[in-house]
């Protein structure tokens, strides 16, 4: 804020010998790839950029004020305040940041290689907990019997009785795309899943031009063809944001404080507070109000048992 309001003061402050253009401009990372990150401007240029260490980490989605420095480079002052930053645990105590300004979680799911329910669950609380909203998608519907359907369907109720969007798509046969696309329209979306449920495959009927966004990140980068292990971000054509994220085989939330735990679970929030005691943790305490609420069939008894398994895993 201060920046803004003193620009003169400013440009002196940064006048270091290796800056072209003190004036320090606002960015969005696409993409940062550990040592350098590639920063885009206003006008859609990107710039291959180092931060200072007093800036911190900047992350895919971070709104950033950087400096050029020559003609393709430039170094990250500060990141400006994050609305969201979505994390992932590595290890006991440590999290790596995804991603910031988040507003939506796509959470993708298939039955090849393997359909896991509690993985959903584990992402939705996540994306709760990070002050964002879960959209589900199931791709490979061109795969499910009408039997594997019927099932998926009526799990798929749990999550629409909680307020979430579901959809089934087929980045096969290209089906359920548009829907997609429109729950995307305007937002800020990463897209996360197992490996191998379709997420590159769907990014591409998604983004048509994606071989030219591509080929961009790469001859700015200037380090040869552009993968997909860093997590990156694109714009949709209609508006809107979808970052790509590596495939990982299995997502831990990390560490939560036991107390805090029931916020991940939207449809808990009702009757959250309600308990006799104010430290319930809706295990098998009297007169606990969201226990009596899944007695009476407002909260899914699976949803619940994901719940008492991630409180198990906190220790
Ligand atoms: N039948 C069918 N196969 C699909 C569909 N979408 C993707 N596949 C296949 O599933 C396999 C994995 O697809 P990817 O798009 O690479 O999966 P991914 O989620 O990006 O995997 P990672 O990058 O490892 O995280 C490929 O062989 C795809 O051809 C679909 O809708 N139907
Ligand atoms: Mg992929
Ligand atoms: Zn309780």
């Amino acid at each position: 804020m201060s920046s803004r309001s003193h620009p003169a003061s400013q440009s002196d402050t940064f006048a270091t010998p290796d800056s072209i253009d003190s004036q320090p401009d606002s960015g969005l990372v696409i993409v940062n790839y550990g040592k350098h990150m590639l920063v885009e401007d206003a006008s859609g240029t990107l710039t291959r950029c180092v931060s200072r260490r007093e800036a911190g980490n900047p992350v895919c989605g971070d709104r950033v004020r950087w400096t050029r420095t020559g003609d393709a480079e430039g170094v990250v002052e500060s990141i400006e305040d994050r609305r969201t930053l979505l994390q992932r645990a590595v290890g006991e105590s440590h999290y790596k940041p995804l991603a910031a300004n988040i507003d939506q979680v796509v959470i993708e799911a298939a039955t090849e290689p393997s359909f896991d329910s509690f993985l959903i669950d584990k992402y939705t609380v996540a994306a709760e907990l990070a002050g964002t909203t879960p959209l589900i998608i199931i791709n490979k519907e061109d795969l499910l019997g009408a039997d594997t359907r019927r099932d998926i369907e009526s799990l798929l109720q749990e999550y629409r009785d909680i307020g979430y969007h579901c959809l089934f798509t087929s980045a096969l046969h290209n089906t359920g795309i548009d829907a997609f696309l429109a729950q995307l329209a305007n937002k800020s979306s990463i897209l996360v899943g197992q490996s191998g449920v379709g997420k590159s495959s769907l990014i591409k009927r998604l983004l048509p031009d994606l071989e030219i966004a591509t080929s961009k990140l790469s001859a700015a980068s200037g380090q040869g063809k552009h993968t997909t292990t860093a997590t990156t971000l694109y714009h949709l054509p209609g508006g809107g944001n979808l970052i790509d994220s590596p495939g990982v085989r299995d997502f831990h939330l990390g560490k939560v404080d036991p107390a805090e735990l029931g916020n991940g679970f939207r449809e808990f929030h009702a009757w959250l507070g309600q308990c006799r005691f104010r430290d319930c943790l809706h295990r098998s305490e009297p007169d606990c109000a969201v226990l009596a609420a899944q007695q009476q069939g407002h909260i899914s008894a699976r949803r619940m048992e994901s719940y008492r398994r991630l409180l198990e895993l906190q220790g």
